[in-house]
Order: structure tokens, then C-alpha cells, then sequence
């Protein structure tokens, strides 16, 4: 069973703001376009959620709701400096974080004995670090983590633990799942499906012609079933192997058949690390040598590859050969160990724009 943690920033724009200017901290506050200007709201405070006002309601609609609205213009230079320190804070206590928006992150800590210090731990650090408060879920999968961290808005804390799941989702309002949009919630209506145990009830021949694919997903929800992994967002930029010898070995034919030997573990490792994480394309392959002085080197060549297929006769053994023969020729010394290895295009080589960093303000 897993453990999950999502963490969620209470109105975070407003809220930088809100701390960096106390004038602002008990009016009804809107950050994003001026009124006047056909534009819309990043998001609102707490007060001004009060009146109606929300994330991407035209500025002039929500001055309407609320006559007293104080908007300001959003400052993405402080959001993006204190989502650094966030995501920095959330690494601290797992390799295996998500980051889903500015604000927002799940982590696996399924390794941990208890998820729940590791969550107050996570509010309070961030609450030292950057003066903010978030709010925290803690569920055993991704789907309920996200619905516990917006239970105990703002500044809560909430905790669905595994035996808790099947009476937690009976009475849980459908409207609640993520996906289900103003077009969702009209569907459940004209079925008459309030929580996710009427859900269940309903035929999937049903539910497969509102929803499609989704609808599988939706039952799966209704029960408090996601097996989504969260997927970090570190990425393998490169797969090595690497042996030391027991004995130094000086003569270049007996080093080409370590070479061979470790060729083999590499190419598995590789076929492994490909069907666990997706293929990637290849950039470089590698040579590195040690030497029994304890210097080291490396020789390397760029491939010419431009898809995900040809990775196979890109990575022949008599492509490594004659890297070996260069680091050797470098130095006479006998070896004491030799590595091999590849380099993979980085997905930000591969697709520049990072589009889930990039503020969705209107
Ligand atoms: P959210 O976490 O959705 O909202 P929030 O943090 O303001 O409020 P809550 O306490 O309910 O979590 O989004 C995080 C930030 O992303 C938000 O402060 C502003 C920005 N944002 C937009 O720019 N446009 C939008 O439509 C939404 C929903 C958010
Ligand atoms: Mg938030």
C-alpha cells in the first residue's frame, strides 16, 4: 500500500501578496487583470471567496460580486521564487516528487513509518521558509491525497488512512473528483448521482456513453482506486555500468573482452530502465577508464539519432571498442577499472517549453 502526500498552497498568489503588504491581509483581495480591462482573476483570497469571487472569473464580474475587491496585478517573479523554495523543501523528504503546478506537488513516501509527521513536518517547513501557509492530504493514492488536502482548507491537515477509504468514498460528492467539470457535474444531476456510491450504481454502458475512456477511471475513483505513480520529475539523464578489476590488467585484448562483458550488463540495464520509464533517445555513448595511478578519463562520441527505434544498432559492441582503445592510448599505466555508458536527449532538448512550469494566468 502506498503513502501518499499533496501539498497545496492556500491561495497562493493572494497570499504572497497578502504577506508581503499586511494592508492587504483583511480586505476581500483579487490578483490578476485591472478592472477595465476585460481580463480575469489568477485567483482570490479567502475574504473575497466569501462574495463569489474565484480563479479566471472576468475582473469586472468579480467587482460586481464584490464592490470592495482590492485587485492587483500578479508578480510571477515572487511566486516562482517561493515555489523554488517549496519544491526544494519538498525534496528534502522524497526523491519521488510530482510538481503539478506552481503551488502544488504529490510525493510518494511510501518508504516512511509515518506519512503524517512527514506532512506536518513538510507545512511547518514551508510555513518557516517562506512565511506561508499549505495545506496537506495524506491518502493512499494520488486520487484521495488530492481530495484530503482540500478537505481542511486553508492551513489543514487531513488523513485518509487505508481503512478509512471504503466509508470515506461512499458519501464523497462526485462533484468533488478531479476531471469533472461544469459538463460533469450537469451529466450526475440528470442521473441523479450525488456521491461516489451512487456512482457505483450506475451502468457502465451508461456511464461509457457521458464519459467514454473516463468512465473506467471513475468507477475505478468511486471505489478509491488510482494506481497512478507519481512521477518525479528528476530525470535519468544517463545509464553507466562499470566494473574494478581484482588485478590491475595492462593488456588492451583482455580489457576488450571485460568490455564485452559489461556491454551485455549495460544493454539489459538499459532494456530494463526503457520498459519501466518509456524509451529515450540516444545521445552519446561512453568510455571511462581508471588507472591503477588513480587518474581517470573518458572518451565519448555523439550518435546521430533522431527517433526512439534505432536505439539497438546504435548501441553495438564494436561501437565501444574504439573508445577504449583511445582513453588506453591516453596513458600506459595497467587499469583498474572501466566503465561503460550512454547518454540520453533530455526531454527538455527534446520539447524546450515546459509547459506545466508556465503560469496559466489569463
Ligand atoms: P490553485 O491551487 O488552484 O488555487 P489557490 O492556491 O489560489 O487557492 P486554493 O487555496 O484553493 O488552493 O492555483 C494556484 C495558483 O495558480 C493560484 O494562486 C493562481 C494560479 N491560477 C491561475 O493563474 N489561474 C487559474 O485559473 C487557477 C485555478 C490558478
Ligand atoms: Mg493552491
Amino acid at each position: 500500500m502506498k503513502k501518499i502526500i499533496h501539498v497545496d498552497m492556500d491561495c497562493f498568489y493572494a497570499q504572497v501578496e497578502m504577506r508581503d503588504n499586511p494592508a492587504l491581509r483583511n480586505v476581500p483581495l483579487g490578483i490578476g487583470g485591472l478592472p477595465g480591462t476585460r481580463s480575469v482573476l489568477c485567483t482570490s483570497n479567502y475574504i473575497a471567496r466569501k462574495f463569489g469571487v474565484k480563479s479566471a472569473m472576468p475582473t469586472d464580474y468579480a467587482v460586481k460580486l464584490c464592490p470592495n475587491l482590492v485587485v492587483i496585478a500578479p508578480n510571477f517573479k515572487k511566486y516562482s521564487e517561493a515555489s523554488e523554495i517549496i519544491q526544494s523543501i519538498f525534496h528534502h523528504y522524497s526523491p519521488l516528487v510530482e510538481p503539478v503546478s506552481l503551488d502544488e506537488a504529490y510525493l510518494d513516501v511510501s518508504d516512511a513509518e509515518s506519512a503524517t509527521s512527514i506532512a506536518l513536518e513538510i507545512k511547518k517547513a514551508i510555513l518557516d521558509r517562506t512565511g506561508l501557509t499549505a495545506s496537506v492530504g495524506v491518502a493512499p493514492n494520488k486520487f484521495l491525497a488530492k481530495i484530503a488536502s482540500d478537505w481542511k482548507k486553508p492551513d489543514g491537515i487531513f488523513v485518509i488512512p487505508p481503512v478509512n477509504v471504503e466509508v470515506f468514498v461512499k458519501t464523497l460528492p462526485v462533484k468533488l473528483i478531479p476531471g469533472i467539470g461544469k459538463k460533469g457535474k450537469e451529466i450526475f444531476d440528470s442521473l441523479g448521482v450525488k456521491t461516489c456510491d451512487d456512482l457505483k450504481k450506475i451502468p457502465h454502458e451508461v456511464l461509457n456513453q457521458y464519459f467514454g475512456k473516463f468512465s473506467y477511471t471513475l468507477y475505478q475513483y468511486a471505489k478509491g482506486i488510482d494506481d497512478r505513480e507519481v512521477i518525479s520529475d528528476w530525470e535519468r539523464k544517463s545509464l553507466s555500468v562499470e566494473t574494478t578489476f581484482p588485478k590491475d590488467i595492462r593488456e588492451e585484448n583482455i580489457l576488450q573482452l571485460e568490455l564485452l562483458d559489461l556491454y551485455e550488463e549495460m544493454y539489459s540495464r538499459l532494456e530494463a530502465h526503457f520498459d519501466e520509464e518509456g524509451e529515450k533517445i540516444l545521445k552519446k555513448i561512453f568510455v571511462k577508464v581508471k588507472f591503477n595511478d588513480f587518474s581517470r578519463t573518458t572518451c565519448e562520441e555523439t550518435l546521430h539519432s533522431h527517433d526512439f527505434a534505432d536505439w539497438r544498432k546504435l548501441l553495438l559492441a564494436d561501437y565501444f571498442k574504439p573508445l577504449l582503445s583511445h582513453c588506453l592510448q591516453k596513458k600506459g599505466n595497467a587499469v583498474r577499472l572501466i566503465g561503460l555508458g550512454v547518454r540520453f536527449v533530455t526531454q527538455e532538448e527534446f520539447n524546450p517549453v515546459q509547459l506545466s512550469l508556465l503560469p496559466f494566468c489569463g
